[in-house]
């Protein structure tokens, strides 16, 4: 996984190492010039201001106190890091069925992460049912469809135009009477319908609720990392209205701003369980705080 998440990051670590690990001098003291650097570093890699303040005012601290090497600092760093990440938490199916609904804006790669989530599972040798909750379109309903036929798991749609709570209630109805594992509900993003949207998924987690005692076992949000700090703002908002339990940190191939996730578990609580790094079946991983921040921060061969 090191060596996945080392490439996918590459720009981050490009950024982020090219200039903490190159850019500063590992073996001599620090001057005031250097650790400008890693606040700039820190900042534009979306670590957010309160994580990154912290770790400038350590490093000023203890260069002012005596020696601090670049090596030293980026240990700091690193620590700094974990400890805002905290432990690593993996989805573990637990329940039967085990409920999940993913939950995010349009675009940041929900149905994607439900394919790569149903091949996962289906690996593992489990039934797993998909729940067409995004009944706003035909063409999502379609493309949920299309990740169904290409692991070879089962999909639950309803008609056009259906309530996806009831299409979510009946996919569990299903999936109880079936023998199913695990069901995936698919949602709705459009967020210029906040308030609708946010009604919408309240329901959705509430009738899930009815249709399964304990369930929905996970809430996933769904973050797009090349949105950069707007992230956080969407997080924001999910949080408000659902019980989110943890987030899917997508598209982290294609950016330099992987620190988002530092920023998002930091303000809201809400621990980091999967990273997209492509577009296929394959491409998702479990989040692993230590090689993430390994690999953010010291850069991978
Ligand atoms: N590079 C990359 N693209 C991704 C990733 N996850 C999703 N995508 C792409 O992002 C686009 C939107 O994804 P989609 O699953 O339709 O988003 P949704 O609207 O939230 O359901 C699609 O073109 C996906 O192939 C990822 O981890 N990396
Ligand atoms: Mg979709």
């Amino acid at each position: 996984m090191f060596k996945k998440i080392a490439q996918a990051l590459k720009k981050t670590t490009e950024k982020f190492t090219h200039a903490v690990g190159s850019v500063i001098p590992l073996k001599k003291k620090l001057t005031a010039e250097d650790i400008d650097l890693v606040e700039e570093i820190l900042i534009s890699a979306d670590v957010g201001v309160d994580t990154t303040m912290e770790i400038i005012d350590e490093l000023t601290e203890r260069t002012s106190a005596g020696e601090l090497s670049g090596e030293d600092a980026i240990k700091i760093l690193e620590r700094h890091l974990l400890d805002v990440l905290g432990e690593p938490q993996r989805i573990v199916a637990d329940k039967k069925p085990f409920v999940i609904i993913v939950v995010g804006v349009n675009g940041t790669g929900k149905t994607t992460t439900i394919g790569k989530l149903a091949k996962r599972f289906k690996d593992e040798g489990k039934k797993v049912l998909l729940a067409a909750g995004d009944t706003f379109r035909a063409a999502a309903q379609e493309q949920l469809e299309i990740w169904a036929e290409r692991v070879g798991v089962d999909i639950h749609k309803g008609a056009e135009k259906a309530d996806p709570a009831s299409v979510v209630f009946d996919a569990i109805e299903k999936a109880k009477a079936r023998g199913y594992d695990v069901v995936i509900a698919d949602t709705a993003g459009r967020l210029h319908t906040k308030k609708n949207l946010m009604e919408e998924l309240k329901k959705i987690v509430r009738v899930a609720g009815k249709a399964l005692e304990g369930a929905p076992h996970e809430v996933l949000l769904v973050i797009d990392a090349t949105t950069g700090q707007n992230g956080l703002s969407q997080a924001e908002v999910f949080a408000q209205s659902v019980p989110i339990t943890g987030l899917v940190l997508t598209k982290l191939d294609g950016t330099a701003r992987g620190g988002i996730a530092v920023a998002i578990r930091r303000k809201l609580g809400i621990p980091i369980k999967l990273v997209g790094v492509g577009e296929k079946a394959e491409d998702l991983l479990d989040f692993d705080p230590e090689e993430y921040v390994k690999a953010l921060v010291a850069g991978g061969e």
